[in-house]
Formats: structure tokens, sequence, C-alpha cells
């Protein structure tokens, strides 16, 4: 199976959202199939969509994988599950939010899946970890994420923590 480089968005508003992210990265380097490779730093941003809600953190992972786009989606939404994740408001509070931003240079149109992830360009929370792990990443159109970093909207990202070193390297197992 061809193997492919894929970045993964975290965010967590709700129950201890460190705690969740922690979790979250945990599992992800635990998945079939597939390495964890990097995380970026956290950080805090503003809310989009309903304002009465708290802060999120956020935060981007690079995983390589010889998994389907549509399997991995189903891991990641299994993994939300396991997080007590509920679907109660659209862009409203949540305890973990897993992103499939981007599956290597593919573009996927499918009902249950769109990559790379149609809000990509709107948010600096998605945009600032992505060149964090990869200052040099280009999207499937061309765009660079530098450069949709720079004309993106301002969600007041506040940097919380470097990158756990223990995180940021493959497993050699793999
Ligand atoms: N889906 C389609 N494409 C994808 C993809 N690339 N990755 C489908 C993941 N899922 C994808 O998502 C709804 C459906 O989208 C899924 O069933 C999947 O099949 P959801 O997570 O159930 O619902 P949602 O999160 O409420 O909606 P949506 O549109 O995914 O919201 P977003 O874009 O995830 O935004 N503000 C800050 N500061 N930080 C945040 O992290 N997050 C959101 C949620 C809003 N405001 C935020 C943040
Ligand atoms: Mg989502």
């Amino acid at each position: 199976m061809p193997v492919v480089d894929v970045y993964i968005g975290l965010g967590s508003n709700l129950a201890d959202p460190l705690r969740q992210l922690a979790g979250a990265i945990a599992a992800l380097a635990a998945l079939p199939e597939t390495c964890l490779i990097a995380q970026s730093p956290f950080y805090a941003s503003k809310p989009v969509g309903p304002q009465d809600q708290p802060d999120f953190i956020n935060g981007a992972t690079h995983l390589r994988t010889s998994l389907l786009p549509l399997e991995l989606l189903d891991q990641l939404q299994n993994i939300e599950q396991h997080h007590q994740r509920e679907r109660i408001q659209h862009w409203g509070p949540r305890t973990l939010d897993l992103d499939l931003l981007l599956f290597g240079m593919q573009t996927i149109n499918e009902p249950r899946l769109t990559v790379p992830h149609r809000e990509l360009a709107n948010r600096d929370f998605v945009l600032q970890p992505l060149l964090d792990l990869a200052p040099e990443l280009t999207l499937p159109n061309g765009d660079t994420v530098a450069e949709l970093r720079q004309r993106c909207p301002d969600n007041q990202l506040r940097l919380l923590n470097p990158a756990p070193s223990s995180l940021a390297t493959p497993r050699p197992e793999d």
C-alpha cells in the first residue's frame, strides 16, 4: 500500500482541553498502519462561530499512513467518540475535534469527506500549526500555507508550549 503524509487538525474547548489533546495524540500514535511523525505546539484561540463558548486549544499533527482516506476518517471519528464528543451545535463547543486537513496531494470531494478541509484557508489556528510542522507545505491547488497564513483572519492566537520532544520523533518500531 502507498504511504501518504497527512496532517490532522486538533481542537478542544471543553473538559480540560490540554488533556483532551494529549489523549488524542496518543490515540493517533497508536493507529494501525500509521506513524506519528511530528506534533505542532499548541495555541489558544478565540472561537470561530458562536462566541458564547470557551476559547479553543488547537494544534496539528503530521502522520504517515497507508490507511485510505475514509478509513482514516473512521479512525478519527472513533477517537472523537472515545472523548465523549457530542454533536449538538454546528461550530459549537466540543471535547475533541479531529479534522483531516491534508491527505498527501489528494483532492477529495465525497459526501463524508472534503480534503483539503474546507475551512483550512480561513483559520489561523489551523494554518499556524501546519506552518510550524512544515514551513514549505503546499496545497494541491498550489497555494502555499505560508501565503495563506499571512492572508487569513486573526483569531488572537497565543502560543502555549513547545511540542513535547517525545512526541516529535517517529517511533522506530513503525
Ligand atoms: N467532514 C468532511 N470533511 C472532513 C474533514 N476533512 N475532516 C465531515 C473531518 N471531517 C470532515 O463534522 C461534520 C462532518 O464533516 C463529519 O461527519 C465528517 O463526515 P463534525 O466534526 O461532526 O461537525 P463540526 O465540527 O461541528 O462541523 P465542521 O464543519 O466540521 O466544523 P469544523 O470546521 O470542525 O469547526 N474555533 C476555534 N478557535 N478553534 C476550533 O478548533 N472549531 C470549530 C469547528 C469551530 N470554531 C473553532 C474551532
Ligand atoms: Mg470537525
